[in-house]
């Protein structure tokens, strides 16, 4: 039988794990013996594709602002297992796991309760499982900006998410990497890589980690770091996950009503973050145009093109790039970006 040269490319490509940006058509040429994961931010995938039984496929209500790639395929080096322990479904290797949990917000009594029990069934699973290091974390829930009960609901889900992670000893220490986004639709999701062994949390010198936030911005500050730092064991292939950047500089947020003024803010955190990973561990990475991909959310589908222009000036035209349409969690914020390093050590 012969193989498409796509597959080909991602059988042997010798890395632990790798993220693909991919579409309705290409997704069919992915093996779906290494598939982990595939997010979409697209249209429904037909029920019939051979992708069906992977239950670690779901579907992100925030719209693809860009013509080509709206799926995001994660892919392992390694043929995978699959899981399920009660609402979250999973995918592993020996090193790692993928997992989606997905709950509906009306069999919570809050959004606060409805992320405090997301987390503790993760934590508690991965744990069980051994996968107990968390790597990196997608969140998504609508209304993200919305009062409910005198508290933005991203506050309330940050109030839950500290009370899931803080019962873990010295907790801050391991947080992961992380995105928090609004979507367009109802359904509370999280997607989040897991491992048997740790990575390394990574701060921005331009940023006081938001775990410091002072409670100026919520009762209890978001649990998350800047950057996520693991080194494979295999292939000397590490992997910088960064977090969802916004154009906030100390604690505070900068240029609220310009979004390319934002996006040059959102450029010097990320480059600041990618020196600091380089010389606190030898590292060869230098700036955002060492990015393997990147997703950037856009609060008003109006301002994609000042974004563009800006970025334009900073990366590579072979990077790839999924712009999306999503709610960031400060009001003034208008466009927040993250995305992965694959890194040669
Ligand atoms: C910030 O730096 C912007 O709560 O998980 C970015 C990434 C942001 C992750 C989260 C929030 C989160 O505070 C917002």
């Amino acid at each position: 039988m012969s193989v498409s040269p796509f597959r080909k490319k991602y059988l042997h490509s010798g890395k632990t794990l790798e993220a693909v940006y991919t579409n309705r058509r290409s997704v069919s040429e992915l093996d779906p013996a290494r598939i982990l994961g595939l997010v979409n931010y697209g249209a429904p995938l037909e029920s019939d594709i051979h992708h069906a039984d992977i239950r670690t496929n779901l579907r992100i209500s925030l719209p693809s602002l860009s013509e080509g790639n709206n799926i995001e395929a994660w892919i392992s080096g390694d043929p995978v297992k699959t899981g399920q322990m009660s609402n979250l479904h999973y995918r592993h290797t020996d090193d790692l796991m993928f997992g989606t949990i997905e709950m509906n917000e009306s069999d919570c009594s809050s959004i606060s309760q409805c992320s405090r029990s997301a987390y503790t069934e993760i934590i508690e699973s991965i744990q069980q499982l051994g996968y107990q290091h968390l790597l990196r974390m997608w969140n998504y829930f609508p209304d993200i900006n919305k009062d409910t009960d005198g508290l933005e609901r991203y506050r309330a889900f940050t109030v839950g998410r500290h009370q899931a992670l803080s019962v873990i000893p010295d907790f801050e220490r391991y947080l992961p990497s992380a995105s928090a986004v609004g979507t367009q639709k109802n359904g509370f999701k999280i997607v989040f890589l897991a491992a048997t062994k740790p990575g390394i949390q990574v701060e921005n010198p331009r940023q006081i980690s938001a775990f410091h936030y002072p409670d100026t911005y919520g009762p209890k500050s978001p649990s998350f770091a800047r950057a996520t730092l693991k080194h494979w064991p295999e292939g000397k292939h590490s992997q910088l996950f960064i977090s969802g950047t916004a154009s906030i500089v100390g604690h505070e947020t900068l240029y609220p009503e310009s979004t390319s003024k934002q996006t040059e803010e959102i450029i010097n955190n990320i480059n600041s973050l990618i020196e600091n990973v380089r010389d606190s561990h030898q590292l060869n990475v230098n700036n955002i145009a060492d990015m393997s991909f990147l997703k950037v959310y856009i609060r008003h589908p109006k301002d994609i093109n000042d974004v563009k222009k800006v970025l334009k000036l900073h990366l590579k035209p072979s990077q790839p790039i999924m712009f999306l349409q999503g709610d960031i969690c400060r009001r003034e914020l208008l466009v927040e970006i993250e995305g992965v390093i694959d890194i040669q050590r």
